[in-house]
This record gives structure tokens, C-alpha cells and sequence, in this order.
């Protein structure tokens, strides 16, 4: 990885990745103490897929996310305290405390919302990219999708049609070995998810997910190409989930050397490392920034906890019918 970015673009980097790393480690204490009301699928360990993407976009591009959002949404700069706020059920939250962790958005900084449906995500980001052509403006989209989820219809079709329509998506797969308890390479007989991009015509690239200058690095090449108008391009991330599939997984399908393995690798430590041992970054400097994370964090959860529910009488409204 190398590290020819910029002083204030790599604190970025790293303040976002530990802003992650910090929620997520948060949100599993909630809900160890019951303050989390619905299910919650953490994204820690795939923190460098989140921010190497999102960190080469503007304000004014677009996400899709999947069920293990809350990164994707803190990388597009959503607000900790409203993602907290709806995760816990508070009326402060983006979806007034009645959608959870599954289906927080925020259109301000194009986040364009995040789905329990897998593979649902993927036709929105081809249709965003549609919005974005018929429009003629010079934004991207970036659609964030598991591995499991490149199993889907959906995938295949609007990869497709966003291929030949040349559409400005960047289609980013976070390959993390499995989809729940199933290991990726026992249905897909192909090694990795990019390869499946040669069916549809265009670039295909496998990147170290755990690696943030590498998908940064992937990422930039991805949009400037969308941006131009030359299509779309396919980045599959290998990185891992620390975490059980959800908050009720034990993971006990995993190989204790493959966990063991994956940790040494985490992305947040690897790039904290690099930071240090190229000086871009001092020691001090580093400590700083996780002292502001964790006060940060702090005040996100002081927020949600002292929000108020929505009350009863409040159910049946923003509901399309
Ligand atoms: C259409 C659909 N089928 C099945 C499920 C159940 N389900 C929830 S998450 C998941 C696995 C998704 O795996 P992957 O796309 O690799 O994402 P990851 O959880 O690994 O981030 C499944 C099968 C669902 N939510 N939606
Ligand atoms: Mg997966």
C-alpha cells in the first residue's frame, strides 16, 4: 500500500475506519444489555472496504448498502448519533426509531438506504446510475454488496444492464468467505466474485479488502472511470467479518486458525501500523484522534439514550400504503 495521499486524506481514512471499529464495538454492548429492540449484523473487520470506497467520493455521489450497514453509512458521513439513535429505537433516529439498523438512509449525504433483502440494494444503485445518466450530471454511484448477494438475480441483471448502458456505478463486493454459515467457495465454483465481470464486459479487479490504500486505490480508478462515462467496473474486496453473521451467531462453522489468521490482518491495527512506520502520522497524533473517536462515540450514545421513543399513536404514519 502506499501512502501518497496527503496528510489530511489518510487522518480522514483513519478517523472513519476507528469511528466504525468504535460504534460497532458499542452497538454489541448495547445490545448485550439489552438496549437494541431488532437484530443487528456488525461490520466490523470489513472497516477498510467502507472507507477505501466511500472516501473517494463526493458529497453529492451515492451508496447502496446491504444488511451490515452501519459502516457504509458512517463512511458517507452519516450522523453517529442518528444511526445510534435509530439502532436503539428512538424517535431521533433516521427513521424516527422505526426501521432499526437494517434500513437507516440519509439522502443529504447520499446514502441512499440500507436493505434486509440480499441483493436488493443492486438494482437500486443500477437505477441511481440511470437517474444519474438521463440527468447528464457527472456523479457516481457506489454499491456496496456481499458475496452471497453476487449469487442473486439481481446482481447478474443489473450488472448487466448497467454495462451496457454504461452506466457510473461502481459495483464493490465484500467478499467475507461467507454468506451466514455458508462457506462462499461450496456455491460458487469460480475463485473470485471479479471474475464473474468478464460475462458482462467490463473491468473486474480483486482487491485486499483489509488493505484501505488498496481499495482506495482500486476505488479511485473505478470512479474516474464512471465519471468519464466508460461503465461501470467490478471491485471485490476479500476481507472478514470479526463477528458472527448476526448478533445471535457464535460462528461456530469458522476454522479457529482462519479467525486467528483474518485478525492479524484487521485492517484497523494494519493501517495504524503503516501510519506509524512510514512517520505519516505521529504516535501523538494517532492518540488524538482516538481520543476525539471515543468522545465522539460517547456523545452518540448519550444522545440515543436519552431520546424518546416514538410513541404508539405514531406507528402508521410515513408508511406508504
Ligand atoms: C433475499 C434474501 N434471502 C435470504 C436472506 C437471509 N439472509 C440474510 S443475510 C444472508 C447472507 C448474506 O451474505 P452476504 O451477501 O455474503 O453478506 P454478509 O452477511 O456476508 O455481509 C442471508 C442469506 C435475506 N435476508 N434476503
Ligand atoms: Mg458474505
Amino acid at each position: 500500500m502506499e501512502l501518497n495521499l496527503g496528510k489530511e486524506k489518510l487522518i480522514e481514512m483513519y478517523k472513519k475506519m476507528l469511528q466504525i471499529r468504535s460504534f460497532e464495538e458499542k452497538v454489541f454492548e448495547l445490545y448485550a444489555q439489552n438496549h437494541v429492540p431488532g437484530t443487528i449484523h456488525l461490520y466490523a473487520g470489513q472497516e477498510a472496504v467502507a472507507v477505501g470506497i466511500c472516501c473517494t467520493l463526493r458529497k453529492d455521489d451515492y451508496i447502496t448498502s446491504t444488511h451490515r450497514g452501519h459502516g457504509h453509512c458512517i463512511a458517507k458521513g452519516a450522523q453517529l448519533k442518528r444511526i445510534m439513535a435509530e439502532i436503539l429505537g428512538k424517535k431521533t433516529g433516521y427513521c424516527k426509531g422505526k426501521g432499526g439498523s437494517m434500513h437507516i438512509a440519509d439522502f443529504d449525504v447520499g446514502m441512499l438506504g440500507a436493505t434486509a433483502v440480499v441483493g436488493a440494494g443492486i438494482p437500486i444503485a443500477m437505477g441511481a446510475g440511470l437517474s444519474i445518466k438521463l440527468k447528464g450530471t457527472d456523479n457516481v454511484v457506489a454499491c456496496f454488496f456481499g458475496d452471497g448477494a453476487s449469487n442473486q438475480g439481481t446482481f447478474h441483471e443489473s450488472i448487466n444492464m448497467a454495462a451496457v448502458w454504461k452506466l457510473p456505478v461502481i459495483f464493490a463486493c465484500e467478499n467475507n468467505v461467507y454468506a451466514m454459515g455458508t462457506r462462499q467457495s461450496t456455491v460458487m465454483l469460480v475463485e473470485n466474485v471479479a471474475d464473474r465481470a468478464i460475462a458482462y464486459g467490463i473491468p473486474g479487479v480483486t482487491v485486499d479488502g483489509n488493505d484501505v490504500l488498496a481499495v482506495y486505490e482500486a476505488a479511485r480508478k473505478a470512479v474516474d472511470r464512471a465519471r468519464k462515462g466508460e461503465g461501470p467496473t467490478l471491485i471485490e474486496c476479500k476481507t472478514y467479518r470479526h463477528k458472527g453473521h448476526s448478533r445471535i451467531d457464535p460462528a461456530k462453522y469458522r476454522p479457529k486458525e482462519e479467525v486467528e489468521e483474518w485478525l492479524r490482518k484487521d485492517p484497523v491495527g494494519r493501517f495504524r501500523t503503516k501510519l506509524l512506520q512510514t512517520k505519516a502520522l505521529m504516535e501523538a497524533e494517532i492518540q488524538q484522534i482516538e481520543k476525539e473517536v471515543l468522545t465522539e462515540i460517547e456523545g452518540a450514545v448519550k444522545f440515543a439514550m436519552e431520546s424518546p421513543s416514538p410513541a404508539p399513536e405514531e406507528a402508521l404514519e410515513d408508511v406508504y400504503a
